[in-house]
């Protein structure tokens, strides 16, 4: 083949967010526009990490990514790359991608370096949706700030792209190797099973047996969502083929382009299906719901925990995974090195540090930030509220890996195969007597005015210089909370590498351990989304059974009147409570 240097003009707006570029399928496919972003990543990356290198290219399967895949081999051989790795149908989950470029060795030997991973995750996708893209490292985690403030640079300028244009398309639907020659000589493209490699990373962590054992228990019943994300390509492979389940216990398993034209995103507005099925909807189940249900976003590293009637706020999971880890799961016998969580995410993960003595860091949202304390052997639980929980077997939380943490908890306590089957809902109130609960909840204004959102964010931070105006506002909103002692912007300062970043979400910090956060969603493609969080910790044993929107109505009430949200939004209501 040979190679091409077209001329090109940059775009506005290719700065990465929370977690890659995500926009609207149109603003994908305009002529160079995924080109100049590519181009940019491979100039950040520098010719030292591209020429000669391996690097994965799939996605969760999304409108969009075959060509995009097409494109990115040709632009990947004209700069220099070695080889190119497609998972089957150009299929990888987000975790999948992080443990082929951490575990898997090539038909001739190679180890993969780096990753595109074609997702916008929990976003909707189709022609009229989203598409995204994100670069992930040599430890099979995202680029960190460093590496996309230095693609968003290079996207700012750049005057041309190297592409391969007479590079035949390379048929991603079939296992095998394709080999080309160009201008600097051999250049190859392995396409190969999504899933096999990520199987057995997960049999390595997990006792396979035990789960099994529970899954056949006549007591036990079992649901799996995939919202036709590309868990899809998993979930009968693992929790039919490996595990055993019925195959009717799988909804929604085969990915489509558009998920099915629905919103591929693990919550109780989202996942309808799984929601009803497991007696959360409104109207009463089709018979007995199943003991456990779970449901995976587009990409597959979310994760949502249902038990029959019973909904596990992902804070609760993260820190109730951590509290029982050593106990259930045989990758962490040893011991927990740390845990980690998300700033946002609801301190339950804190009590369980402190109880058991661990190392505890709190982040700002988004996984990248976790990284950094894996590599440096600091942590091996983390988690954020917004349905995301992993470990350090790779460097993306990770969906399956979620549901076969609860899966071998649930094995755990229920090994001496007693008459009652021990619940999702008995561990969750088990953990909550123990360590006391957090209420949690948050609020998600979708596609605000961009302007508004701004214009709400700078009110909370001028609040924040006057403590005895805001706890004014506070009590005339409810007389039922504690007081605000603290108002800030959370500031991160990585205690590996030493970066700082700054403006991570608005906090008002209250006497009773109460907290309020506001932050705008860096993952959206269009006008601003606001997220508010609210949190209230009780200890009290007799006060820990109330239902969760009465418990925090008061900071609910608070919270609304402190940001004047229908007053700068124009919605009296959010667009999705979690
Ligand atoms: C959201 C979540 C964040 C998560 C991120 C990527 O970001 O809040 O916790 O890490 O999505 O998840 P934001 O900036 O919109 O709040 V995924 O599943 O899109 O890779
Ligand atoms: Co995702």
């Amino acid at each position: 083949f040979n190679v091409s240097r077209i001329q090109t003009t940059p775009f506005d707006g290719q700065k990465p967010g929370t977690s890659g570029l995500r926009k609207k399928v149109k603003v994908f496919v305009q002529p160079h526009y995924l080109e100049n972003f590519v181009q940019a990543s491979f100039n950040a990356l520098t010719e030292a990490k591209v020429r000669g290198a391996t690097l994965v290219v799939s996605g969760d399967g999304r409108y969009y990514s075959e060509q995009a895949i097409q494109i990115i081999t040709k632009m990947a051989a004209a700069n220099g790359v070695r080889r190119i790795w497609v998972g089957l149908n150009g299929l990888l989950s987000t975790p999948a991608v992080s443990a082929v470029i951490r575990e898997r060795v090539g038909v001739d030997g190679s180890k993969a370096t780096g990753a595109f991973i074609l997702t916008a995750s929990h976003n909707p996708g189709g022609p009229n949706e989203d598409f995204g893209i994100k670069y992930n490292m040599e430890n099979g985690g995202p680029a960190p700030e460093g590496i996309t403030n230095k693609i968003y640079e290079y996207t700012t300028t750049i005057k041309e792209y190297l592409i391969a244009p007479d590079l035949p398309n390379v048929d991603i639907s079939t296992v095998g190797v394709s080999n080309f020659t160009g201008p600097e000589g051999p250049f190859d493209v392995e396409v190969f099973d999504s899933a096999s490699d990520y199987i057995k990373l997960m049999k390595s962590i997990f006792d396979f047996e035990s789960i099994r054992k529970l899954l056949s228990s006549p007591k036990f019943t079992f649901c799996y969502d995939a919202l036709h994300g590309v868990a899809g390509a998993y979930a009968k492979r693992i929790f039919v083929d490996e595990l055993g389940a019925q195959e009717s216990s799988l909804l929604n398993c085969v990915p489509k382009e558009d998920f099915g034209g629905g919103h591929p995103d693990p919550n109780l507005t989202y996942a309808k299906e799984l929601v009803a099925r497991m007696g959360l909807g409104k109207s009463e189940p089709q018979g007995e719901p199943p003991e456990f249900g779970a449901a995976a976003d587009g990409d597959a590293d979310r994760n949502m925990i249902l038990g029959k009637r019973f909904f596990v706020t992902p804070s609760d999971s993260v820190a109730i995974i951590a509290a029982n880890a050593v106990q259930a799961i045989p990758y962490f016998s040893a011991g927990l090195k740390g845990v980690a969580r998300s700033m946002p995410t609801s301190a339950a993960l804190d009590v369980v540090a402190k109880h058991l003595n661990l190392k505890f860091f709190e982040v700002p949202t988004g996984w990248k930030f976790f990284g950094n304390l894996m590599d440096a052997g600091l942590c091996s639980v983390c988690g954020e509220e917004s349905f995301g929980t992993g470990s350090d077997h790779i460097r993306e939380k990770d969906g399956i890996w979620a549901v076969l943490a609860w899966l071998s908890i649930l094995a755990y306590k229920n090994k001496d195969n007693q008459d009652k089957l021990v619940t999702v809902e008995d561990i969750v109130r088990q953990h909550w007597a123990t360590y006391g609960r957090h209420y949690y909840t948050r609020y998600d204004y979708e596609n605000v005015d961009a302007v508004a959102a701004k214009e709400l964010m700078a009110h909370l931070v001028k609040l924040q210089s006057s403590l005895s105006e805001v706890n004014k506002i506070v009590k005339g909103a409810s007389s039922d909370v504690s007081n605000v002692v603290h108002g800030d912007e959370f500031e991160y300062k990585d205690s590996v590498d030493g970066s700082v970043s700054s403006h991570q979400g608005i906090r008002y910090l209250f006497e009773d351990g109460s907290r309020l956060i506001f932050r705008l969603s860096g993952t959206g493609s269009e006008g601003a989304t606001i997220r508010l969080y609210i949190e209230q910790y009780e200890k009290d044993p007799s006060k820990i059974g109330r239902l969760s929107h009465e418990a925090l109505a008061p900071l609910v009430a608070a919270a609304l009147k402190l940001s004047k949200m229908e007053e700068f939004t124009g919605r009296s209501a959010p667009t999705v409570i979690t």
